[in-house]
């Protein structure tokens, strides 16, 4: 998978070098590139932001710099047109079967806005020429699309075949399509069996496979019912079992 970063602070991105993702780079499983916004400026200073029309707080970044820029990423690959992330806190909310949906793409390109965001014409005229999304990953503001990218491309990364050691641990994720959708994960545990007072539940040193998953699904739904009880509305009824619905 191709990945394209639009910014105008490319070192934001060192941490892709590190751990999973940065070895799946150097592997080749995953092609990241950085561009500086800036590059596509002609003033003596530069300048990516403008005051934003009506008037109001803060400033908009103008729209030349990055028609230019989305036109030059995206003429990169003759006859591929990649799809289009625009992080911004009023996009559509990012969930685990995003990341999942993103994974089976070919090519992404982020652009990351800053200040009060970009102006709207943009996207607006990217979305003439290749897919557009414009997606947020909660409900709170951040200085830029920077740091939301970095969650993005490391949920996306982390499910192309070869990153993960394991595979099966993404199965067993919080979230993971098919049995952990809609759960979080209930707690985990290591060795030694008794640690400062508490041990560790009789049920995990049993050898009883499945009295295991018995336990963590049942686990699992306690700890979503107690911190997300909005997600077990949103449980397939058709998965649900008797024993689930003792929980
Ligand atoms: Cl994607 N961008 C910014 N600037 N703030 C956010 C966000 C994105 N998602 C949540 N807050």
């Amino acid at each position: 998978m191709r990945i394209d970063i639009i910014t105008i602070f490319p070192d934001y991105f060192t941490p892709l070098e590190l751990s999973l993702i940065g070895k799946a780079r150097r592997s080749g499983l995953l092609d990241v590139r950085l561009h500086d916004l800036r590059s596509w400026t002609y003033d003596r200073h530069n300048t990516v932001d403008d005051s934003p029309y009506g008037g109001g707080p803060g400033m908009v970044m103008k729209p030349e710099p990055w028609g230019e820029a989305l036109d030059a990423v995206s003429a990169a690959v003759p006859a591929a047109s990649p799809r289009l992330i625009l992080p911004t806190p009023s996009g559509l909310p990012f969930t685990q079967a995003d990341a999942g949906r993103l994974a089976g793409e070919p090519w992404l390109v982020f652009a990351c806005g800053r200040y009060e965001g970009i102006d709207s014409r943009v996207a607006a005229d990217a979305a003439l020429r290749m897919p557009v999304e414009e997606i947020s990953i909660g409900d709170y503001v951040l200085n830029g699309g920077e740091s939301a990218t970095l969650v993005m491309v490391e949920a996306i990364s982390r499910l192309l075949p070869g990153v993960l050691g394991n595979a099966d641990s993404v199965a067993q994720d919080s979230f993971a399509p098919g049995l952990m959708d809609n759960l979080v994960e209930g707690p985990v545990y290591t060795k030694p069996p008794a640690w400062r007072g508490q041990e560790v539940p009789p049920v995990l040193l049993s050898g009883n496979h499945g009295a295991v998953d018995r336990w963590r699904r049942d686990e699992a739904l306690r700890k979503t019912a107690r911190n997300r009880p909005e997600l077990l509305d949103r449980l397939d009824p058709e998965r649900l079992d008797r024993r689930d619905r003792e929980v």
